[in-house]
């Protein structure tokens, strides 16, 4: 059998982890980017890893960074992967306006590395990019491969570069490159200073008695918050098609951040959010999206996505799995919808 190869930026994050763990599942090799720290950062993969030194491993990390043009060159000529899926960048919107120098630096240019590094390859390479539903910034919602960008956040103005070059590249060179404009997608794995985790995660340490408040900034602000497993399989999806293009990806439901938390405290049992929720300046930034709605008929016609996975029944899951952690007993309905929604799930339950 002809295995495929698949490279993977942004390997140890969220969505790295498990489209990993996904194209193992389909017999993909699969090759990762990890970044050398000085404390382990592969906790999201470390139940796929697998000894180089045993026949038959199909897991392979390699060190690396995007704002390192030689390594990226290196690992691409090395590899010689037949798709490339690029995850990896500093991806927190508001540490985008402390950091905008790095970020464009990892964001935008870190994309255009692999791009170039792709056309001086002279191989073959399908390349996935990932762009994101915060270019679309102040357009008013909903949102779809057709709208306006206008980014209000460093972070988002290096996205609209990063989705600018993947596709320039595609026109000019004729490289496979593809766009997902993926809407706020949210796990188990979620990192732990987005808002839904940050929630689903207070509500556990509440709950075990470690904290007695959550402090949080704008509760007004919308997003079409989906399941991540889902969302990488779109990915996947994208680069086998016959042509290149760009996907929305979304749930189409859109719900505040207040509403995020008032299913999360019911659920959760403790009643009435504002006994535990207080407001911090901190955390509001100097410039805001405040709705997110994607319009994915594009994915669901072309590629024939479409998610199962609703707003309620992610806030579950995210919380069954933080009781989980904190050796609570968890109330189960999250794992429940688990179990009928995928019978074949591919990932490990967190
Ligand atoms: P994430 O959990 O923050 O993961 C980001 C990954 O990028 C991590 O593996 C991180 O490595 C790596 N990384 C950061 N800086 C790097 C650098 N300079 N060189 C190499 N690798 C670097 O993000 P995610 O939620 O999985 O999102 C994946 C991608 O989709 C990101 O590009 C994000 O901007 C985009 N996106 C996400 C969403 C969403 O809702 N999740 C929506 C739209 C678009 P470390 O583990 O070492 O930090
Ligand atoms: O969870 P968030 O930090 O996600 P945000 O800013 O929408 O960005 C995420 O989704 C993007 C896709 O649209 C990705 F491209 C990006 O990489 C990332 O994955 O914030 C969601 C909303 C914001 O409006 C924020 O102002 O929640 C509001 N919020 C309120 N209190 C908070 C907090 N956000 C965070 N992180 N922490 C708070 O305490």
């Amino acid at each position: 059998m002809n295995t495929k190869k698949a490279l993977i930026f942004g390997i140890t994050g969220q969505d790295g982890s498990y489209l990993a763990e996904f194209l193992l599942s389909r017999e993909y090799e699969v090759h990762g980017v990890i970044r050398r720290a000085s404390t382990f950062n592969t906790v999201r993969i470390d139940h796929l890893y697998q000894d180089p030194h045993i026949r038959g491993t199909r897991l392979f990390l390699h060190y690396g960074d995007l704002t390192d043009t030689g390594n990226i060159e290196k690992l691409v000529n090395q590899i010689k992967p037949d798709e490339i899926y690029h995850l990896g960048a500093q991806s927190h919107v508001r540490v985008s306006f402390d950091m905008p120098e790095y970020t464009a630096n990892t964001d935008a240019l870190g994309t255009l590395r692999i791009l170039e590094a792709i056309k001086n390859s002279g191989n073959h390479i399908k390349f996935y990019n990932a762009a994101s539903s915060e270019m679309f910034g102040s357009t008013l919602p909903p949102q779809n491969e057709l709208s306006l960008f206008h980014p209000r956040s460093p972070y988002a103005v290096a996205k609209v570069f990063s989705f600018d070059i993947t596709r320039l590249y595609r026109e000019a060179y004729g490289i496979f490159a593809c766009n997902g404009l993926l809407f706020n997608h949210e796990s188990p794995r979620r990192g732990e200073t987005f808002v839904t985790r940050k929630i689903t995660m207070g509500i556990a340490r509440i709950r075990a008695g470690l904290d007695k408040k959550l402090y949080l900034g704008n509760l007004k602000a919308k997003r079409d918050w989906g399941f991540a497993p889902e969302y990488v399989e779109a990915m996947h999806m994208m680069l086998c098609q016959e042509k290149p293009d760009d996907y929305v990806v979304a749930t189409g439901e859109s719900h505040s951040v207040r509403e995020f938390l008032e299913l999360a405290f019911s659920y959760a049992g403790l009643g009435d959010y504002k006994n535990y929720v207080e407001i911090d300046q901190r955390y509001f930034r100097p410039a805001e999206v405040e709705s997110l709605i994607g319009n994915a008929s594009k994915a669901k016609e072309r590629l024939g996505w479409q998610p199962k996975i609703t707003c309620s029944d992610l806030c579950k899951i995210m919380i069954d799995s933080d009781f989980k952690n904190l050796h609570l007993d968890i109330i189960g309905e999250g794992n429940k919808i688990l179990k009928e929604k995928f019978p074949n799930k591919w990932w490990k339950i967190d």
